[in-house]
């Protein structure tokens, strides 16, 4: 698909699905660097790079920085199909920040609270997005994420501490739908989700028989500079919500 119609649809509505941009091939690769990284670099990874369910304990919710330890990740943050895609969408040049994984495991992956990425990124101007690739097939039935679709065009709305491992912010309040409707983006394997960090956005618990896992690459603009004291405050927050949990 042409990557300046595709940025059209991304800027009108904060998100945008892309069918297809990876192949079955591409993605039986992918799974076997995960597979590695999981069983490899995982069990050695500190709390706030990997993060576990609640309950049952042992299932991974998400996983961080995979980009770090694995040419495989490293380079799929600049596959040229998607940073064309995403220069075309918003200005500047992309710097990919992160590559995590969110897992949501079949029956036990837990609820994302609606938040807003640039809450927590605290990037003006908000030239930030990520770039979801699909692993499974992403359904209402397994928590496919949820946009609120033109909520990217307000401002960041105020947030509070979630209390939820690994999604540390969450609303404030309850945003009036109305004028954004919410739109789950369901997907196949292969599919890339991209949505813009002012778009609000959230997913339910899944209580499916089919895991919904996907790749998840941050990115900001070489234009998009951080409040460094906003990010000071929500990085202390989090931090301090690591403590409490850990002497729960
Ligand atoms: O796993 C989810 O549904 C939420 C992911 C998310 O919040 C994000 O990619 O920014």
């Amino acid at each position: 698909m042409n990557p300046n119609t595709l940025a059209e649809t991304f800027n009108a509505d904060g998100y945008v699905v892309v069918p297809g941009l990876f192949s079955a091939e591409e993605i039986a690769e992918i799974e076997v660097s995960l597979a590695a990284h999981i069983r490899d670099v995982v069990p050695h990874q500190p709390a706030g790079t990997v993060y576990y369910e609640d309950d049952p304990p042992d299932v991974i919710k998400s996983v961080f920085k995979l980009d770090k330890h694995s040419a495989t990740f490293a380079t799929l943050a600049y596959d040229p199909r998607v940073i064309a895609i995403l220069e075309a969408a918003i200005p500047g040049e992309m710097i990919c920040t992160d590559v995590g994984y969110f897992a949501k495991a079949a029956h036990d992956g837990s609820v994302t609270p609606p938040h807003q990425d640039n809450a927590f990124r605290n990037y003006h101007p908000p030239y930030t997005l990520k770039a979801s690739i699909a692993l499974d097939p992403h359904t209402e039935a397994n928590g496919a994420m949820i946009c609120l679709n033109g909520s990217h065009l307000h401002d960041i709305f105020p947030h509070r501490p979630s209390g939820v491992m690994s999604f540390s912010q969450t609303l404030t309040d309850e945003v009036d739908v109305t004028p954004y409707p919410e739109v789950s983006l369901c997907m196949s394997p292969g599919d890339v989700a991209i949505h813009h960090g002012n778009t609000i956005h959230k997913s339910s618990a899944n209580q499916s028989d089919q895991s919904r896992r996907m790749i998840s690459m941050t990115y900001k603009s070489s234009l998009a500079i951080q409040d460094e004291a906003a990010f000071g405050r929500v990085t202390r927050e989090r931090v301090a919500m690591h403590a409490a949990k850990a002497g729960e």
